[in-house]
């Protein structure tokens, strides 16, 4: 028998990867592919794992999150929404004129988003950053951050990556998407980054490498990330772009795609169990 928790978090994945979906859809175009590959994820950060209220959004004492592959920000909005920081009915405002949900996050829009981002390599620099703070001043508070496997081909996430653990920030959870594609192609194809944990590894990171839509092992890597000192940690999310909509999934052109009204909604009735692919 399914663990109640983890039941209760498989369903949220399935809510968040729904009204991605639905909000992405009724636009009609968007970052679906990123956007899927996360839901697993924030499902057990949001629902299990931070200390965050929608109540008091702003709490100093609060996890940070950093998205920072930005582009994957409606499942973030999904997430958020549900949790409670603001009506899911706002998802439909999604990337229009006036939005506080604008395509990449932006922490001056949006209740519940820590950093603005969307300029790949830079989020997780702000991560290392929130870490070293925390440290000094709030030593309770963890700091979680996303990064893309495209993005993890940037400088900066290295550099960021010497800093965090040079400083030993064992107060910094961070997770690769790995999804194998990036905007262009395959990942290995592009610009190759296997074998990725032994390069986190041999950077001084404490690496651990999952099935990332698979939500117990995703808790069992959190919780091992939190008992371990002395290192920051990589959790690396072994995942599928697109993951659970018919019309995207395992495409490297899910990236921006446009998405049809028959699309969203025979991918919605399927996932319902309504419908067969
Ligand atoms: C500095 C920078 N260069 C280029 C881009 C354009 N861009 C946005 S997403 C993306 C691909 C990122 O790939 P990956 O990190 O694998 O994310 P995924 O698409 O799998 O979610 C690119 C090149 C950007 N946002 N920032
Ligand atoms: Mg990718």
């Amino acid at each position: 028998m399914m663990d109640k928790k983890i039941e209760l978090l498989v369903e949220k994945a399935n809510e968040i990867r729904k009204l991605t979906i639905q909000s992405v859809g009724k636009l009609g175009v968007g970052h679906i592919g990123g956007a899927l590959s996360l839901c697993e994820v924030l499902a057990v950060l949001y629902f299990e794992v931070m200390n965050v209220d929608p109540e008091d959004s702003g709490m100093e004492n609060r996890d940070r999150m950093v998205l920072s592959k930005g582009h994957g920000g409606p499942a973030l909005y999904a997430a958020l929404a549900l949790k409670g920081f603001f009506p899911v009915g706002e998802l439909d405002t999604l990337n229009r004129p006036g939005t506080r949900l604008p395509s990449h996050c932006d922490r001056k829009l949006t209740n519940g988003i820590d950093m603005s981002t969307g300029s790949l390599g830079q989020g997780f620099s702000a991560a290392v950053g929130m870490a070293i703070a925390a440290e000094a001043e709030k030593p309770y508070m963890y700091v979680y951050t996303i990064i893309g496997d495209g993005e993890s081909q940037e400088g900066q996430i290295w550099e960021a990556a010497l800093c965090a653990a040079s400083r030993k920030l064992d107060n910094l959870i961070a997770f690769t998407d790995y999804n194998k594609m990036q905007l262009d192609g395959m990942t290995e194809e592009v610009n190759g980054l296997e074998p990725l944990d032994k390069k986190w590894d041999s950077f001084g990171w404490h690496v651990q490498s999952v099935n990332g839509h698979d939500i117990g092992e995703i808790l069992y890597a959190v919780d091992n990330a939190k008992k371990f000192k002395g290192k920051p940690n990589m959790i690396i999310l072994n995942t599928i772009k697109g993951k659970g909509g018919y019309f995207c999934e395992n495409m490297v052109a899910s990236h921006n795609m446009q998405i049809t009204e028959e699309n969203w909604r025979r991918a919605l009735d399927i996932l319902d169990g309504k419908e067969g692919i």
